[in-house]
């Protein structure tokens, strides 16, 4: 299939290192200048940004984590002022403030550019019709994905997420050749289409599918209810968004996009680094960006770089599917979700009803997630009558929905029901097959 940019996808690995060990000293000098929080980390390391030369420097900076986005919350990480940032996106971090990530307009034409490279990846041109069901706002998918789409000069629908009956006419009348959406939500439209018996109205070729994790076994039943080749999609809001990695026609790893971000594997216990193809945590630092620069971020996400050369021919390194987190962090519908969230929202039930003890329970039934919260009343409230539990249900189910953006089940239960083991609570019991 056609490249978008073959020129920088097939570049050797020598003149890679290059690019990347060039770009990496001028963010590194950069991002000191102008950034507080890189300059102080550097500073208790005694490193000046002249003691990094190349990438072969690059393990001796100092690591950055989502909670710095917190501390500097929601402009501090910026390296340029306001006026210079075109747009903002913003993701859940582990309370309830967000996250907020801000890019320039060359920033989101680099990001539109890894974008492009994902469409022709799969076959996409200026003939397709991409049907973006992502959702639009400030979750990197809908515009990262339309970003892309419009790069190539292909036909966007921006669709945004939710309403699957709207989404299937849609995608028959509009005739609709890519799809662009949760591995999740792809299923279920898959099995919308089988129910109403439309796959042969369907115009559909190809589907790019990221943002959680997801199987072989989803990929083969997303593709066989669609009629489509089902690729995968990698990205992170505080790296860039969706195409910070994408699969080519091979179908068998993410190519990352090395001229914009360089890939490590670490120890997420001793933090040392691995060697390619072993599994670790992905670290990832932005040598392009700038407005939202960071330094060997630790994604949390778990998997391996591939360095064989691809069938495709582009020589920039492959990601497996991560599988795991080193923390806590659950994807439900797409959405981002801390345990910490939870117990936020139940510390403002200060009035006695409730204990502290929860448990988040999720399962994936008729390829949806199904999101449980229970949460144990005090010993008073167990006496006390179903209007006022169900007030309190209706509380917290009001105060989850405003954080996440998603609906959850909340039940209270009795009073110690909640299983501990060695006298701690198991907070998140996942029932999904992910991996
Ligand atoms: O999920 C960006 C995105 C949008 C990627 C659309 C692909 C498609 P965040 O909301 O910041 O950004 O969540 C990032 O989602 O650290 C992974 O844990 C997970 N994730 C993203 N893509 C994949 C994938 C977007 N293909 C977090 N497979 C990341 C597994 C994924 N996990």
């Amino acid at each position: 299939m056609a490249m978008w940019q073959p020129e920088i996808e097939t570049m050797s690995r020598e003149e890679l290192t290059k690019l990347q060990s060039e770009r990496l000293v001028w963010q590194v000098k950069r991002v000191y200048e102008r950034v507080e929080c890189f300059r102080k980390r550097m500073d208790e390391k005694g490193l000046k940004p002249e003691d990094i030369h190349g990438i072969e420097d690059l393990h001796k900076l100092p690591f950055s984590y989502k909670q710095d986005l917190r501390d500097y919350y929601p402009y501090g990480l910026f390296a340029e002022p306001l006026k210079n940032i075109a747009r903002v996106h913003a993701s859940s971090g582990t309370t309830g403030k967000k996250i907020v990530v801000g890019y320039t307009k060359k920033d989101l034409d680099d990001w539109a550019n890894c974008m492009a490279r994902q469409f022709y990846a799969v076959g996409a041109d200026s003939e397709s019709i991409i049907q973006v069901a992502y959702g639009y706002g400030l979750f990197t998918g809908g515009l990262g994905a339309h970003g892309g789409a419009e790069k190539i000069n292909a036909t966007v629908v921006p669709i945004s997420a939710g309403n699957t009956q709207n989404q299937l006419q849609t995608m028959v009348d509009f005739e609709s050749t890519v799809l662009c959406c949760t591995p999740s939500y792809a299923l279920y439209l898959g099995e919308s289409v089988q129910e109403a018996g439309l796959k042969d109205k369907l115009k559909l070729k190809a589907g790019v599918f990221g943002a959680e994790p997801w199987t072989e076994e989803m990929r083969n039943s997303i593709e066989e209810k669609l009629g489509i080749k089902a690729y995968d999609v990698y990205g992170l809001s505080e790296i860039m968004g969706p195409g910070v990695s994408y699969e080519c026609e091979c179908q068998s790893g993410m190519h990352v996009c090395e001229d914009m971000f360089i890939p490590e594997i670490i120890d997420p216990d001793t933090l040392e680094v691995l060697p390619w193809g072993s599994t670790g945590e992905l670290v990832f630092t932005t040598i392009t960006k700038e407005g939202f620069p960071i330094i060997r971020y630790r994604t949390r996400d778990i998997c391996s770089l591939n360095p064989e050369p691809c069938k495709c021919g582009r020589t920039h390194i492959r990601m497996n599917k991560p599988h795991g987190r080193s923390d806590d962090m659950l994807i439900i519908r797409g959405v981002n979700v801390f345990p910490s969230q939870i117990e936020e929202v139940l510390l403002k039930v200060n009035d006695g009803t409730i204990t502290p003890n929860y448990q988040i329970v999720v399962d994936r039934v008729n390829n949806n997630d199904t999101f449980d919260v229970n949460v144990e009343m005090s010993e008073e409230m167990f006496a006390d009558d179903v209007k006022s539990i169900e007030k309190v249900e209706k509380f917290i189910t009001d105060e989850l929905r405003s954080l996440l953006g998603i609906g959850a089940k909340v039940h209270l239960v009795n009073p110690k029901s909640i299983t501990r083991s060695e006298g701690k609570a198991k907070r998140v019991i996942d029932k999904r097959k992910l991996f």
